[in-house]
């Protein structure tokens, strides 16, 4: 059965692939499943035929026949579990690859989202300027301790796993933001994930939906 997810009808990134619908692309390509993709508009998200998917009116959502999903990991978790390629077989390195999705999501990402929300929604508040050095530094506190995990490896642990995919799609967030290149193996870390055929075809497929028309 093929599976539907949701994006957005047009990403406020202009096909920069940071909606986060390019995370459940990029798992559904590295496992080999095709998919097909609703657009929503933002008034859709909020309609409730869509909240009957997604509580939160958001985008990505997972619909496979009577399953329905929604928030990214959950649904990178579902597609690992259904296919070979994104968790090891081994029941430990497999608790650790689940380890290294929750650490993206419930570690990583959050202060890089502080980060985007001073950067572009509270650009123009009176104590932005003060306040952004101090959210960088908060990010800066986690990816030196992300930096010294990873040291020369490839990846977070063994093999490319779902929660490296998760780790890329979170870091690539900060690339506008000039910190990752202060971590040169992150930087290369995250070339490494974007090299990946699995990559180029899901950033593809959003940049078709997503990048801005030239007329
Ligand atoms: N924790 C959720 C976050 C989902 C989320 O923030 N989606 C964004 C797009 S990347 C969205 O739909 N934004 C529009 C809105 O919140 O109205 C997940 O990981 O799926």
């Amino acid at each position: 059965m093929t599976p539907t997810i949701t994006g957005f009808e047009r990403s406020p990134d202009g096909g920069k692939g940071l909606a986060r619908d390019t995370r459940v692309r990029w798992a559904l390509e590295e496992v080999g499943q095709p998919y097909e993709v609703r657009l929503v508009s933002f008034a859709q998200m909020k309609a409730p035929e869509h909240l009957a998917i997604h509580p939160f009116g958001q985008i990505p959502t997972y619909e496979e026949g009577p399953l329905r999903l929604f928030e990214t990991g959950s649904i990178v978790f579902h597609l690992a579990e259904q296919h070979a390629g994104l968790l090891p077989g081994d029941r430990d390195a497999r608790a650790r690859a689940i380890t290294w999705m929750f650490a993206a999501l419930n570690t990583v990402e959050p202060p890089i989202l502080e980060l985007m929300t001073a950067r572009i929604f509270e650009r123009d508040k009176p104590w932005s300027e003060e306040r952004l050095p101090l959210v960088k530094d908060r990010v800066r506190a986690t990816l030196d301790k992300l930096s010294v995990h990873l040291g020369a490896a490839d990846w977070l642990d063994g093999a490319f796993s779902a929660g490296d995919l998760l780790m890329v799609s979170v870091l690539l967030r900060l690339r506008m933001s000039g910190i990752l290149d202060e971590y040169e193996n992150l930087a290369a870390y995250v070339a490494r994930g974007e090299a990946r055929p699995a990559y180029v075809r899901a950033f593809a497929a959003q940049f078709a939906v997503n990048a801005p028309s030239i007329s």
